[in-house]
């Protein structure tokens, strides 16, 4: 056994974050801010996502209140925020994968508890509206119950203690930097699960750093593995998008046997903030062509370090002439792996063409087979 091995905790429960972590909630905190700081002739710039990432309530205030230069009190912003965020509460949507891990642990009966620097209250409004969840934790702590917020450990100890289990045992999920702090100081063996793109570096205390809740393996912490997984991929729930095909980033991706047809990243913004990057497959329908088996990856290309995140989706057909201008559309089904960098450029073609025999064997199983007819790839 491995040095590493022989010193990894095998954990009996988990204790994990809400907001970032189980739920988008910065998405509806940016939303109301864009306005709010309007008033005030500001600009939200969307950069201080990062700096309020895990904090309290009253440290992201401060923050927002200080770093904007805002002609009032902390008091003042509060009282004029939390009324608008809590008329908005109702649409802060789970985080992909979210729902299939704590559905999966309370069917294991694996003891959870959920863990947030937000107060009590208002982590039982917010989970109030996600169907079942309540009922998952048998602890909620907040941070006005401990002395002190993330970093410090007060709120992974509390929720350990009344769990009944040593810290050590506990396993924590938690996407901001001060509550991985916060659950290493506990003792606790902690996974990340970064809310914002290419922040991977600041993690380096945690046990592991994963790309999104899709790719939490809990047997390797000791607890029961997922068995929703068919021949290497994850079913997903069905997201369909589609527009004319554009010119991508013209690296002559053809060239490498591997094209791929852009489509506008305006025309699904939202889709692309929502579904985390990695590798997923589909069907994709062309009007006048039909419908063919798809492959993708979706995110920045960490071998080519873009800046902008992007659908790349390559149809798995011989075309005989480009398509471009014409209207595509992809029901996406599946999901195979995280994006990858890679040390060569053969190293990444090969694991592509991988990705695609996964793809074109899965598709043939009954459950994603049946979206082929679906209207939507060539109405
Ligand atoms: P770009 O940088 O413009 O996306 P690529 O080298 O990725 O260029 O080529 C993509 C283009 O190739 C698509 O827009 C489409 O017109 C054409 N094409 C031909 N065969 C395929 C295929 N099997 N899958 C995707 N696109 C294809
Ligand atoms: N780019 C990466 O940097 N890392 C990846 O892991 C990765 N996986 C991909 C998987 C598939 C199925 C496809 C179609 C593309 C992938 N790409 C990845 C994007 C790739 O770099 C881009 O499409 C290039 O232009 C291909 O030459
Ligand atoms: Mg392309």
């Amino acid at each position: 056994m491995s040095m590493s091995n022989s010193l990894k905790k095998l954990s009996s429960c988990v204790l994990i974050d809400l907001d970032g972590t189980l739920i988008n909630t910065d998405g509806v905190v940016s939303d109301i801010l864009r306005k709010y700081l309007c008033k005030y002739g500001k600009q939200w710039d969307g950069r201080e996502a990062l700096k309020i990432v895990g904090k309290t309530p009253l440290e992201a205030a401060t923050t927002i209140v200080e770093d904007y230069g805002l002609p009032c009190g902390v008091d003042e912003f509060n009282s004029e925020f939390y009324p608008l965020f809590s008329a908005q509460m109702d649409k802060i949507k789970s985080l992909p994968g979210a729902n299939r891990l704590i559905r999966h642990l309370k069917g294991h009966g694996v003891p959870m508890a959920l863990a947030s620097n937000s107060s009590r209250a208002n982590i039982e409004s917010k989970i109030s509206y996600h169907q079942g969840w309540k009922e998952c934790f048998s602890v909620i702590i907040g941070s006005d119950e401990v002395s002190k917020g993330k970093p410090s450990p007060d709120i992974f100890l509390e929720a350990a203690r009344k769990l009944n289990k040593d810290p050590g045992e506990c396993l924590v999920i938690e996407d901001s930097v001060p509550g991985v702090l916060a659950g290493k100081a506990a003792g606790a063996t902690v996974v990340a699960v970064p809310s914002l793109p290419k922040q991977t570096h600041l993690y380096t205390s945690a046990d592991e750093v994963i790309n999104s809740l899709l790719d939490i393996k809990p047997e390797k912490w000791g607890l029961p593995p997922f068995q929703d997984w068919i021949e290497n991929t994850l079913p997903i729930d069905p997201w369909r998008i589609g527009g004319p095909v554009i010119k991508g980033f013209g690296r002559g991706s053809k060239v490498l046997g591997i094209p791929t047809a852009n489509l506008s990243t305006k025309d699904y913004a939202e889709e692309l903030v929502e579904h985390p990057s990695g590798v997923y497959f589909g069907w994709a329908g062309l009007a006048t062509r039909g419908v063919f088996k798809m492959v993708m990856s979706i995110g920045w290309n960490p071998y080519f370090n873009n800046t902008e995140k992007t659908i790349e989706p390559w149809l798995l057909h011989d075309f005989t002439e480009d398509f471009y201008g014409e209207e595509l559309r992809l029901i996406i089904v599946g999901y195979i792996r995280p994006e990858a960098n890679f040390p060569s450029l053969e190293s990444l073609v090969a694991k592509i063409h991988e990705d695609r025999e996964v793809a074109e064997k899965a598709l043939d199983l009954p459950s994603y087979a049946k979206f082929k007819d679906d209207p939507y790839l060539t109405k």
